[in-house]
């Protein structure tokens, strides 16, 4: 496992100017990422000097180097939301039924909702709705229906960070038969108080395996003192029954240690948001020799790319858990 050379390989320089709302931005960072027909495709948090977000897509054809787009993602429809959206953020990307479905954070007068938006060229999206009642944050599809339902992975708000934004140490997996009205079904982790991972919240969307769902989370640990650390780490559910755990990571897989990981916007954060899995069987498992690409925002700044495989993923949840 190791961050690419090139990184961090976003910055706020590789933003175009959008006027009005993108000149001279502060920053890029937490995109969501997938590969569509060997193009790789992120949707950046674009943060202007207003502090406004948009959602602004890049493109490559090596998942390094990128080019970011001119212009601002807006879903058609979301115009009809009653009340104010402050802000739409984080994007998930999950390619499930034939379409890419996007599954966002929007903060709103009263907390953070998960909005739900679809596209299939990434050139038109449209807005299909809010589907949560709650304050919640990183709700990820998986990429196919288990059992007959959709599910997800959301993680309410019920705890905040000393003087910082709401956040929570439980995810949930969740079921639906629409996408829309979702029902929780079970607790899948809780945060590890005085370690690494207190609170916790997904990553990207998960990746079938031969040996489990496997998905890749952050833990922030908020024991030291006036820093929020935010890290990645590994786990991994049984295919069949996802409310099941078959491992959890004991250390983090990804914590701040570059200069631009430790300063910025928001300094000590690593943020997994896009994850992308190079060579799948001809049954739609994820290869365990394949090469990963774990894209993160750095800072709430830029985006750092992580190099992997799909083995030592697997095999850094199944070390044993904090005893
Ligand atoms: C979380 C979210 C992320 C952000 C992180 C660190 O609560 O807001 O978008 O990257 O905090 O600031």
């Amino acid at each position: 496992m190791y961050r690419h050379p090139k990184n961090p390989i976003i910055t706020r320089h590789d933003i175009p100017p959008i006027p009005p709302q993108l000149v001279d931005v502060t920053s890029a960072f937490n995109p969501g990422a997938i590969k569509d027909d060997n193009l790789y495709r992120l949707m950046l948090r674009v943060q202007s000097r207003s502090r406004e977000t948009f959602l602004v897509m890049a493109e490559s054809t090596d998942g390094v180097n990128f080019t970011v787009e001119n212009k601002i993602v807006h879903f058609r429809g979301i115009e009809r939301v009653q009340g104010k959206i402050f802000h739409i953020y984080d994007a998930r990307i999950t390619m499930l039924d034939g379409r890419f479905y996007i599954m966002f954070a929007m903060d709103m007068e009263d907390g953070c909702q998960l909005g739900l938006g679809v596209t299939d060229d990434f050139k038109q999206f449209d807005f299909l709705g809010i589907t949560s009642n709650e304050d919640i944050r990183n709700g990820v599809l998986f990429p196919e229906k288990v059992n007959g339902k959709y599910l997800r992975m959301d993680r309410p708000n019920k705890a905040r960070h000393s003087g910082g934004p709401t956040s929570g140490s439980t995810i949930w997996l969740s079921e639906s038969d629409n996408l829309i009205d979702w029902e929780p079904m079970a607790p899948l982790i809780n945060g590890r108080f005085h370690y690494w991972d207190e609170y916790i919240g997904s990553g990207p969307p998960p990746v079938k395996t031969r040996k489990g769902w496997l998905h890749v989370y952050h833990g922030v640990a908020g024991h030291f003192g006036s820093a929020n650390i935010y890290q990645g780490g590994v786990l991994l559910l049984d295919l069949n029954n996802p409310s099941k755990v078959l491992g959890r990571c004991r250390c983090n897989i990804l914590e701040p240690r570059e200069i631009w990981e430790l300063a910025g916007q928001v300094p000590n954060v690593t943020f997994p948001s896009g994850m992308i899995v190079e060579e799948y069987d001809n049954q739609g498992f994820a290869k365990e020799d394949s090469e990963v690409k774990i894209y993160y925002g750095a800072a709430d700044t830029s985006v750092g790319l992580l190099i992997t495989t799909v083995s030592e993923l697997t095999d850094a949840a199944t070390e044993g858990d904090i005893p």
